[in-house]
């Protein structure tokens, strides 16, 4: 990670607090809602993929009845990274200094986000961690957590970059490190959508920080993780790897 060196940040824009969503209709209040109480001066986006449950109409009366909440309503299901690529541009369109990323169901709390909006003042891209001292996760099966510190340990030795919750999904940009990664050409399926822009990042030559989340399993509405989703992740974290060594080892020619 990047110490940052002499950089001085100027001042957080307005903030956007995108939510991707697929099916959450008994969680897109109740998410929406503590976000306002959490951050009043901040907006939301939700991000819907054509939800058959009827989640984007829902979004669409918090709209209605609010005018910093805002919707992108999406054809139909084409992926978290896609939905979320499509909230980056709406939020850049439309002036935002500072991006965040948090899912529907309740597993990245509103109330932490402060703590991630105040790290961000002296950072390009802050990542909510549960595997850094102070982070955790509830309500995991064993299971899964191996799953995650896993994979995130493996990408974090191939890559070599060095960030402990690599896959972690609640994360705040400011707009110029997002502009800075080449947006076109980020993967945009699963978690190495988020793999992906954590390594550009950091490669970029971004000060990327970790801040300890308390993350907290979905209690409604369905899971949409799949393996295929992982074994997606694992095969193209370990193209990147080996493409990113071997251009070193072949970069390395004298002078
Ligand atoms: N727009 C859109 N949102 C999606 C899509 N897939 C997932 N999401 C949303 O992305 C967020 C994360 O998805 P989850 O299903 O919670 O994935 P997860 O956290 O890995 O799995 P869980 O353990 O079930 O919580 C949620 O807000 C979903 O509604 C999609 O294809 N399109
Ligand atoms: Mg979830």
């Amino acid at each position: 990670m990047n110490d940052g060196g002499q950089k001085r940040y100027g001042p957080l824009g307005s903030a956007l607090v995108i939510i991707p969503t697929y099916n959450e209709a008994e969680n897109i209040k109740p998410i929406v809602a503590r976000v306002r109480e959490s951050v009043p001066e901040a907006h939301v986006l939700v991000a819907d993929d054509n939800s058959p449950d009827g989640t984007g109409k829902l979004a669409d009366e918090l709209a209605a009845a609010d005018d910093q909440v805002h919707v992108l309503h999406r054809k139909g299901k084409e992926g978290l990274g896609a939905a979320y690529m499509a909230g980056f541009r709406w939020g850049i369109d439309h002036g935002y200094g500072v991006l965040v990323e948090m899912d529907a169901d309740g597993s990245h709390q509103p109330e932490e986000l402060p703590r991630l909006l105040t790290a961000l003042k002296g950072a390009d891209l802050v990542l909510g961690s549960r595997w850094v001292p102070g982070g955790r996760v509830v309500n995991w099966p064993k299971s899964r957590e191996f799953l995650s510190r896993g994979g995130s340990l493996y990408s974090r030795t191939l890559l070599g970059v060095p960030i402990r919750d690599i896959t972690g999904g609640y994360r705040a940009f400011r707009v110029e490190t997002l502009q800075g990664l080449g947006l076109d050409e980020v993967a945009s399926q699963g978690y190495c959508f988020q793999v992906d822009l954590a390594r550009r990042a950091v490669e970029a030559g971004f000060r990327v920080v970790e801040v300890p989340i308390t993350f907290v399993e979905r209690e409604i509405g369905e899971s949409k993780m799949s393996n295929d989703i992982v074994v997606e992740a694992l095969w193209r974290v370990t193209a990147w790897g080996v493409g990113s060594r071997t251009g070193k080892i072949l970069g390395r020619k004298p002078s």
